[in-house]
């Protein structure tokens, strides 16, 4: 998976991804990742990217032109026109799905905004997917493209270890993940739940059930609806 950012931060890109376990598949070849500064693009002695709305408001705009030319770079780069994910929170919310889905392409080009937002028309030619991470508002789309890069690259062959993996689809039943423990067995007075140290593993994937459809009714009862759930689970929940 190449990921390509186009960016006013490219540092911040850079200095976030280079760590941990993106970090360590980008230097095993599984992810490459190519952060590109829109100031490079700019077509004034300046330097200059930004300008006033036309219409008035509050703030300035990035300018189409510079925006266009980095995005151009990257498609010269690599010969052909890849998916552009422009982040706002005008966008679709993210999720896992999208992640799967995304995981897919073999390039992916991630647009982030500052300022006001972007000169509407270079996003209608190069812009493929709207994506939001949330409601609420953030100052640019770094951070929410390093988020999804982060959910994207852990779904592409390679970038886990067997061990860590076995996390990969959490999300894919729609309910929570149980509680763990390790050592030691009494922490601050509390002891690791008795069925656990049981060795029994029929029980422990029991209550491992249960501990995430009660957590899921507690603090996501919106997923609820899309698990797949037995009547008498659905009964425990309702009460
Ligand atoms: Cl993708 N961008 C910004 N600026 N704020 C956000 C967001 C994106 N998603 C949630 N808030």
């Amino acid at each position: 998976m190449n990921f390509h950012v186009l960016t006013l931060f490219p540092e911040m890109i850079r200095n976030g991804m280079n760590t941990s376990i993106t970090g360590r598949a980008i230097a095993a070849g599984y992810l490459s990742i190519e952060a590109v500064n829109i100031r490079d693009f700019a077509y004034n002695k300046h330097q200059k990217v930004d300008d006033y709305p036309y219409g008035g408001g509050a703030g300035m705009l990035m300018q189409a032109e510079p925006v266009y030319l980095a995005y151009e770079s990257v498609v010269q780069r690599i010969g052909k026109r890849p998916r552009v994910v422009y982040l706002t929170p005008q966008g679709r919310v993210f999720n896992q799905e999208m992640a799967r889905e995304m995981a897919k392409e073999e390039n992916l080009v991630f647009l982030c905004g500052h300022y006001e937002g972007i000169d509407e028309r270079v996003l209608e030619e190069i812009v493929t997917d709207y994506v939001s991470i949330g409601d609420y508002v953030l100052t640019g789309g770094e951070l929410p493209s390093m988020v999804m890069m982060d959910s994207i690259s852990r779904m592409v062959p390679g970038v886990l270890s067997n061990k860590e993996s076995g996390e990969t689809e959490s999300f894919a039943g729609n309910l929570l993940e149980y509680p763990q423990y390790s050592r030691p067995e009494i922490w601050h007075g509390k002891a690791v739940p008795q069925v656990l140290m049981s060795g029994h593993h029929a029980n422990i994937e029991k209550w491992r059930r249960e501990q995430s459809v009660i957590r899921t009714a507690k603090s996501r009862p919106d997923l609820l609806k899309k698990a797949d759930l037995t009547n008498k689970e659905w009964n425990y929940v309702r009460q």
